[in-house]
């Protein structure tokens, strides 16, 4: 998969190199690259934003750099029905507290991508037409990472690459620690215990020492759908009420 990322601090992205997508950017399985937009201006105070019209406080991301960006990032034709296949067109992803919410579902999807680009925002946004202009050339998606306010997309981008990159065959070493975890299956992970089987008096619930894997499994359901109840029944399917839930049906 190839990742584009256009922003005025692309050192955020320094951190890619290291751990587990860190080893996959060295395997050629993920390709990031940071592109500073900044690099696209032609003033010489490398400027990027200016007033809003209408007024209003803060300021605006202007559009020209983001259009030499995305002009050298998009190439001329690449909308969908171009592109030699759909998953190889790229996907423009701006982050924005104002865009869809982020789930486990969308980084499915979006790992099935070959080429994403991510416009990071900062200030009180991006001229509207940059979307727009994109909009017209690539598909194009506005997307939040929660119901929180972050001074710019790079952090959002971050998580959102992180939660795409680990599901790139290949990149998480045993594929299976994929299913087992909070969100694959719409519920919340069970609990986790190892060695030893008594520290600081508090034990481990006998059950996973038993060797009874039905009982196990059993088990990490039932914690799956409590804590899923508990913190997070807005996960429960519909028509499942929180009460069906705890008594594991
Ligand atoms: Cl994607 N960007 C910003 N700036 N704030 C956010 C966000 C994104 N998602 C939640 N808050």
């Amino acid at each position: 998969m190839r990742i584009d990322v256009v922003t005025i601090f692309p050192e955020f992205f320094d951190v890619l190199d290291i751990s587990l997508l860190g080893k996959a950017r060295q395997s050629g399985l993920l390709e990031v690259t940071a592109h500073n937009l900044r690099e696209y201006t032609h003033d010489r105070h490398r400027t990027v934003d200016d007033t809003p019209y209408g007024g209003g406080a803060g300021m605006v991301m202007k559009p020209e750099p983001w259009g030499e960006a995305l002009d050298e990032l998009l190439g001329e034709a690449t909308d969908a029905a171009t592109a030699p296949r759909a998953s190889a067109a790229p996907l423009v992803i701006f982050p924005s507290p104002a865009g869809e919410v982020f789930t486990q579902k969308m980084a499915r999807e979006l790992a099935e991508r070959e080429h994403l680009v991510f416009g990071c925002g900062r200030y009180e946004g991006i001229d509207q037409r940059v979307f727009d202009h994109a909009a017209t050339r690539a598909e194009v998606r506005l997307v939040s990472v929660g119901d929180y306010v972050l001074n710019g997309g790079e952090v959002a981008v971050m998580a959102m690459i992180e939660a795409i990159g680990r599901l790139i065959p290949g990149v998480v070493g045993n594929p299976e620690s994929l299913v087992e975890e909070s969100h694959e299956d719409g519920l919340l992970e069970y609990p986790s215990y190892t060695k030893p089987a008594e520290w600081r008096g508090l034990e481990v619930p006998p059950v996973l020492l038993s060797g009874n894997h039905k009982a196990i499994e059993a088990w990490r359901h039932e914690q799956q759908l409590e804590r899923t109840r508990r913190v997070r029944p807005d996960l429960l399917p519909p028509g499942r009420t929180p009460d069906d839930a705890a008594l594991g049906g």
